[in-house]
C-alpha cells in the first residue's frame, strides 16, 4: 500500500491538496490533506466519490473512437493521429488556418494545459475564444475600482465581525471556504446572505436577504443610502484614498428609499438591517459569488459592492474586503509557454453558438475541443450543437461521451487527474499544488500534453512541443521559481503563495490611474445599450415572467453527472406554491419550461420558500438525458468583462396535455 499526495482539477475554487491511497495498483482512496490551510484534512462529497463516479467509472471511455454511419466504432491511436493529420493539413490547406476552432473549457485548469494554447500557435495560430462563461463580469468591475481584483486569503475571514455572502452558496460550491465561514460564526462572526433562493448556505444565516433577482445594484445602492443618512461613513478613507466619490454621491442621491426597496423587493427595515450590521460591527467583508456574473450588467453590481466597502473604509484592512476569487494561472507564466503572443482569429465564447453559424472568410471547417462541453454549458444549447453540427469535423478529447460528443466526429480519451504530472493553481486561494501520478492510465487514456506532443510530430514540429512534463513545468513556473521558491519544493507537496496576512490595498495604493479607490459614476443598468439583441431580448415581454436560475448542483460538478443521477426521470423545477396554484399543478406534475429560446419538460416542485417571480433548476445535467436546461438560456454577453449572463433569462410555466 502505498500513500501520494497529489491536487483536485476538478472546476472548483477548492483545488484540494488530496493524498490518494493505492493497493496492488488501484487506488482505493483518495483524502483531504491535514497539512494545508484550506483543504484541512477533507474532501467535498464529489470528490470523495471521484473514483468510483469519474476514474473508474464503467461509462469512462478509454480508446479513441472514430463516428462511422452515425455510430461509434473503436479505432487505434494510430489511426485517430492518421484522421487528425488529413483533416488539419485538408482543413488548412482549403480554407485557411482560422477555420478551425481550438475551443478549451473549465474542465481542467492545470499548468500543462496552457501547452495545447502553444500547439494552436505553433500550427501558425487557428481561431480560439475570449470571453468567458465563468466569471469575467465581476473581475471586469472589481478593475474599474480597484485596478486589479485581489481577494482576501479565506482565513482572514475570520478576523470579519460581519460577512456578507452575496451571490455566493459555498456550501454546496466550496464547503472548505464553509467550514470557515462557520468557524468564524461560531466565534461570533454574522453571516448575512443576500440571494433570491433560501440555499443550504442561506439556512445558517444570521441575517437572509431575499432580493428580486438581477436587482442587486438597487440593494447595495440602498445600502449606501442608509450608511450616508446614519452617518456611519469612514472619511479619512473616503478623502485620502477615493476619488470621485462626489459623483458617486450623485447616483445614491438620485433614488429614494422607497424607490430602492420596491425594485429589489426588499424592505427598508431589513436594508436598514443589513446596512447597520455592516458598516457598526466593522471589519466586515464582502464574499460575491457567480450569483452576480450572471447579469448583463454585473460589472455595476461589484461596483456599488466596492463602493458600500469603501464609505465604510472596510478596504486594506484585515477582515475587510470585498472578495471574489482568485487567479488560477496568475502564478504561471503563460506567455512563455506560448513562445509568442497568441496568433489567429478570436471568437467569443458566451455566443460561441452564433459566432461559428456566422463566421465566414473562413467558416469554421474544423474544431478540436478539451475540457469543455460547451454544447451543454453554453447558453442556447440548442443553438450551439446546431453550430457544431455544421463543422465538418469535430474532435473532442474528455472522459465520458457527453453532450457535445453528440455532435464529435472523433473521441479522444483523456487521462485523469490521477494519472498525470502537472501543477495546478486555485480560483480560491493563493496554493500551487503538484500533480502526481497516482496510477498509470486506463486504458489507452493519454493526457493532453501527450497527444499535442504527438500531433506536432505528426505535422512536423515535433521539437517545438516535444519535452518531458518537468521540462515545461519549470518554463511555466519560472516566475515562481524566480521568487525564490525552491522546484524541489514545489513538488513535495502544496506551496502557499502568498500569506495568510497579506491584506490587499493595506498600503492604501491602488491599481488604477489615479492610484486611488475609484467609485463608479454612472449607473447604467439592464439591455440599454445592447440594441443588436433587441430580437432575442423582445420575447421577453410575451409572457416569460419568471426569472429562470440554474445554479451550481450539489451532488456533481458542472457538467460531470454521476451515472446514479443521469436517468432518473426529468429534473425538478422549484417555485413557490403560489405560482403551483395560479396555473391550477400540484407538486410533482409534469410541466413546460418555456423561454423565448426552447422548451423543457420539468417536474415541477412548490417551495415555501421560493420566490413568487423565480424558478430554480440546477445546471449540468445532459441533453441526451432531458435535462439541460441551457435549451432554455439566453445567449448573450456581457456590458462588461465578456461573461455570460445566463440569469438574464425570463421563462413561463406551461402545463403539459393529459399524462
Ligand atoms: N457542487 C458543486 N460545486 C461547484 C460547482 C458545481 O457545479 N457543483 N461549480 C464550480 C464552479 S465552475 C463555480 S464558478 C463555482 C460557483 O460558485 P457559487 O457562486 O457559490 O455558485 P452559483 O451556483 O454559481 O451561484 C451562487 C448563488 O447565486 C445566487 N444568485 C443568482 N442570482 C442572483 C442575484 O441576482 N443576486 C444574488 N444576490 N444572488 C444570486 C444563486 O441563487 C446561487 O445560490 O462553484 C464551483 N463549485
Ligand atoms: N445554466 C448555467 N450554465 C452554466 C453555469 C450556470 O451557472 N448556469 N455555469 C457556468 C460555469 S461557472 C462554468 S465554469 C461552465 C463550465 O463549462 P465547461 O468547462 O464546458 O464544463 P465542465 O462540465 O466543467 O467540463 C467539461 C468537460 O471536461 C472534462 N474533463 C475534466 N477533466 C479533463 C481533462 O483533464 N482533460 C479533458 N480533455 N477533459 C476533462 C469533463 O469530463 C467534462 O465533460 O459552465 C457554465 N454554464
Ligand atoms: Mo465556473
Amino acid at each position: 500500500m502505498k500513500k501520494i499526495l497529489t491536487a483536485c482539477t476538478r472546476d472548483c475554487p477548492g483545488g484540494c491538496s488530496i493524498i490518494a491511497t493505492v493497493r496492488d495498483g488501484k487506488i482505493v482512496k483518495l483524502k483531504g490533506n491535514p497539512d494545508h490551510d484550506i483543504t484541512d484534512g477533507f474532501l467535498c462529497p464529489n470528490t470523495a466519490k471521484y473514483l468510483e463516479n469519474v476514474h473508474y467509472s464503467h461509462k469512462r471511455v478509454l480508446h479513441p473512437l472514430k463516428r462511422e454511419d452515425g455510430d461509434w466504432k473503436r479505432i487505434s491511436w494510430d489511426e485517430a493521429f492518421d484522421i487528425m493529420v488529413s483533416k488539419l493539413g485538408d482543413t488548412i490547406k482549403s480554407h485557411g488556418k482560422n477555420s478551425v476552432l481550438y475551443y478549451q473549457g473549465f474542465g481542467s485548469r492545470t499548468a500543462l494545459k496552457i501547452l495545447n494554447r502553444r500547439f494552436f500557435n505553433l500550427l501558425g495560430g487557428v481561431s480560439t475564444l475570449y470571453g468567458t462563461v465563468c466569471g469575467g463580469i465581476g473581475q471586469a468591475g472589481q478593475e474599474m475600482d480597484l485596478g486589479m481584483r485581489i481577494s482576501h486569503d479565506h482565513l482572514d475571514h475570520i478576523n470579519s465581525k460581519t460577512v456578507l455572502i452575496w451571490g455566493r452558496n459555498p456550501a454546496v460550491t466550496d464547503i472548505h471556504l464553509w467550514r470557515i465561514l462557520r468557524k468564524a460564526q461560531r466565534n461570533g462572526t454574522k453571516l448575512v446572505v443576500v440571494d433570491p433562493i433560501k440555499t443550504k448556505t442561506a439556512v445558517h444565516a444570521d441575517l437572509f436577504i431575499q432580493p428580486e433577482p438581477g436587482t442587486d445594484s438597487y440593494l447595495a445602492v440602498a445600502v449606501s443610502k442608509i450608511i450616508l443618512d446614519k452617518d456611519l461613513t469612514d472619511k479619512e478613507f473616503i478623502n485620502e484614498s477615493t476619488r470621485n466619490f462626489e459623483k458617486y454621491l450623485q447616483i445614491i442621491q438620485g433614488f429614494s428609499m422607497k424607490e430602492l426597496s420596491v425594485k429589489c423587493d426588499v424592505s427598508i427595515e431589513t436594508i436598514t438591517e443589513l446596512a447597520v450590521t455592516y458598516s457598526q460591527n466593522k471589519p466586515s467583508s464582502i464574499v460575491t459569488g457567480w450569483g452576480l456574473h450572471r447579469y448583463i450588467s454585473g460589472h455595476i453590481i461589484f461596483r456599488f459592492l466596492d463602493a458600500i466597502a469603501a464609505i465604510t473604509g472596510n478596504i486594506g484592512i484585515s477582515g475587510g474586503g470585498v472578495s471574489q476569487g482568485f487567479e488560477e494561472f496568475g502564478f504561471f507564466n503563460d506567455s512563455y509557454a506560448l513562445e509568442r503572443p497568441e496568433i489567429g482569429r478570436k471568437l467569443p465564447m458566451p455566443t460561441i453558438g452564433e459566432a461559428i453559424l456566422k463566421a465566414d472568410h473562413p467558416p469554421i471547417k474544423m474544431a478540436f475541443i478539451t475540457s469543455g462541453n460547451p454544447v451543454n454549458l453554453n447558453p442556447n444549447s440548442n443553438k450551439v450543437k446546431k453550430a457544431f453540427e455544421a463543422v465538418d469535423h469535430v474532435v473532442l478529447m474528455d472522459h465520458f461521451l457527453n453532450d457535445t460528443a453528440d455532435v464529435a466526429d472523433l473521441f479522444l480519451p483523456a487521462t485523469t487527474f490521477l494519472e498525470e504530472e502537472d501543477l495546478v493553481g486555485s480560483y480560491g486561494h493563493n496554493w500551487i499544488s503538484s500533480i502526481n501520478p497516482v496510477t498509470n492510465p486506463e486504458g489507452e487514456a493519454k493526457s493532453e500534453l501527450e497527444v499535442f506532443q504527438k500531433l506536432a510530430d505528426k505535422m512536423g514540429f515535433g521539437e517545438k512541443m516535444g519535452g518531458k512534463p518537468e521540462y515545461w513545468l519549470q518554463k511555466i513556473v519560472s516566475t515562481v521559481l524566480d521568487q525564490g521558491v525552491e522546484w524541489d519544493d514545489l513538488k513535495a507537496g502544496p506551496v502557499k503563495m502568498v500569506p495568510e496576512d497579506y491584506i490587499p490595498y493595506s498600503d492604501g495604493k491602488f491599481f488604477t490611474a489615479s492610484g486611488k479607490f475609484e467609485f463608479i459614476t454612472e449607473f447604467t443598468d439592464g439591455f440599454n445599450d445592447f440594441s443588436d439583441y433587441e430580437g432575442k431580448i423582445n420575447g421577453f415581454d410575451d409572457g416569460y415572467n419568471l426569472h429562470l436560475i440554474s445554479s451550481s448542483p450539489e451532488k456533481w460538478v458542472r457538467s460531470v453527472v454521476p451515472e446514479s443521477e443521469m436517468d432518473t426521470g426529468l429534473i425538478d423545477a422549484e417555485v413557490s406554491p403560489k405560482i403551483l396554484n395560479e396555473l391550477g399543478m400540484h407538486d410533482g406534475e409534469t410541466a413546460v419550461l418555456e423561454s423565448p429560446f426552447g422548451e423543457l419538460k420539468v417536474t415541477i416542485r412548490g417551495d415555501p420558500d421560493a420566490r413568487i417571480d423565480t424558478v430554480k433548476v440546477q445546471m449540468g445535467g445532459w441533453m441526451k438525458y432531458g435535462k439541460n436546461i441551457n435549451v432554455l438560456t439566453v445567449d448573450i454577453m456581457s456590458n462588461a468583462g465578456n461573461g455570460t449572463p445566463y440569469y438574464e433569462t425570463m421563462v413561463k410555466i406551461r402545463k403539459t396535455s393529459v399524462e
